[in-house]
């Protein structure tokens, strides 16, 4: 149901905004399907990552068949992966999940960039939501604060996202819009 006053943002919103109409997705994933692409690289970081966006999915309704992962030698092979799920795995989303830490060199940028220009790419270019809970950071330790540590679960937050924009996507309407009439 589009909202104007998005939950818990009453305050915020002003009169002026409060009567547009707008679309919220939202976290139910009762009945999705959702692929998750995760890199074995540094998996001392990249399961728990994984654990936390499963765990978040099933709180949120999507059930074990529905969720299809895959995994990959790298972040820098989760882009090929997400869009082979986008494009034939039948996903309303794709969750990605990883670790790129930086070293001595200047791998981790080329590594940590192409991770997130891919999977950026690959919602561009299929229209399926790809998440981005690919860890990019220093140490180990910054690592490990953001899987399940003292800074939370960043692949739970990424899995939530997916569900989020789904749900959104499924909500907004089409072909309604004068730029879009006669071009369907
Ligand atoms: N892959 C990661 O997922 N994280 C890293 O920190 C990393 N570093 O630092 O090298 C890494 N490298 C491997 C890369 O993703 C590819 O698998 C490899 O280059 C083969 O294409």
């Amino acid at each position: 149901m589009p909202s104007t006053r998005p939950e818990g943002r009453e305050g915020l919103v002003s009169a002026r905004v409060q009567a547009l109409v707008a679309h919220e997705g939202s976290h139910d994933a009762t009945g999705m399907r959702i692929g998750i692409v995760v890199s074995k690289y540094n998996d001392v970081v990249s399961t728990p990552l994984l654990e936390g966006a499963v765990e978040a999915l099933q709180l949120h309704g999507a059930t074990a068949s529905d969720i299809v992962v895959a995994w990959v030698p790298g972040a820098f092979e989760i882009p090929i992966a997400a869009r082979e799920l986008a494009e034939h795995g039948e996903v309303d989303a794709v969750v990605c999940l990883g670790a790129v830490i930086r070293g001595d060199t200047a791998h981790f940028d080329y590594v940590a960039g192409e991770a997130a220009r891919g999977i950026a790419s690959v919602h561009a270019a299929t229209g399926v939501p790809a998440t981005f809970g690919v860890l990019t950071v220093d140490t180990l330790e910054q690592a490990m604060d953001r899987a399940g540590g003292r800074l939370g679960n960043k692949g739970a937050e990424a899995a939530l996202a997916a569900v989020e924009m789904a749900s959104l996507l499924r909500g907004l309407p089409t072909g309604t819009s004068p730029r879009r009439r006669g071009r369907r």
